[in-house]
């Protein structure tokens, strides 16, 4: 669906950052679950690198993007938010109760016991990068990986998807996958590639970074990271 400045939902995201973190803002994981639910919505960007309006802690304690607000409820954290509009999309959340209990516990699995490992490595390449203590843990970082990435390949085997058909976990899951786009490690284990390939080539994950890369319209400022 287009973003439409007069859709009731808002989402925020960022008009700046990094080159290196274009499209893979947090906002985009709730970009893809509207996309997937056929849902407009309208975005409200802020600058990475300057301070958030004092007023916006009140959406987001933390000041992070993205918040979600759609006029009935106000929301925080990109798996919650995700969750949320699962509720009433059948692609992201299957009607019957065991099967949306088991979408639920694949995007706290992605969340949980997943994302904070590729988090670690993004920190020690990218934020550490050049520090004594990040060359001495990526060796161990890494190994963390390959095996978490071996039992997912374990548990997908031939399957397209977590479970029967895509999900709500199966976004969260590719969302945090993509914190390895182009590094070996997704390479080392093809079943986990091709899952990843599969779940990024849907349409509606296209379309959302589509529309968040079309939303980086500020310059980086001299001084600036860039
Ligand atoms: N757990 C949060 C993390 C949100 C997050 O880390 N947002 C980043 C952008 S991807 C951010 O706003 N960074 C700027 C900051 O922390 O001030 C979620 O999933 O929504």
């Amino acid at each position: 669906m287009p973003v439409d400045a007069n859709a009731p939902i808002e989402v925020t995201g960022f008009s700046w950052v990094p080159p290196f973190a274009r499209g893979h803002v947090r906002d985009i994981r709730v970009r893809w679950a509207l996309e997937e639910a056929g849902k407009s919505y309208r975005t409200r960007l802020f600058h990475a690198m300057k301070p958030r309006p004092e007023l916006y802690f009140e959406e987001q304690p933390f000041g992070q993007v993205p918040a979600y607000g759609d006029g009935t409820v106000q929301l925080f954290e990109s798996g919650a938010i995700a969750l949320h509009i699962a509720q009433d999309c059948e692609t992201l959340l299957p009607a019957d109760p065991a099967g949306r209990a088991r979408a639920t516990t694949w995007v706290i699995a992605a969340l949980n016991s997943v994302e904070p490992m590729i988090s670690e490595l993004n920190t020690i390449d990218v934020f550490s990068a050049g520090e004594e203590w990040a060359r001495l843990r990526r060796p161990g970082a890494e190994d963390q990986i390959r095996g978490r990435l071996a039992k997912l390949g374990d548990w997908l085997g031939d399957k397209t998807y977590l479970e029967d058909d895509f999900t709500v976990g199966d976004l969260m899951m590719a969302s945090v996958l993509r914190g390895l786009d182009g590094n070996p490690l997704m390479d080392e284990q093809p079943r986990v590639a091709r899952y990843y390939a599969h779940c990024i080539g849907r349409p509606a994950f296209q379309a959302a970074l589509a529309a968040q890369m079309a939303d980086f319209t500020e310059e980086a400022k001299e001084g600036e990271l860039a």
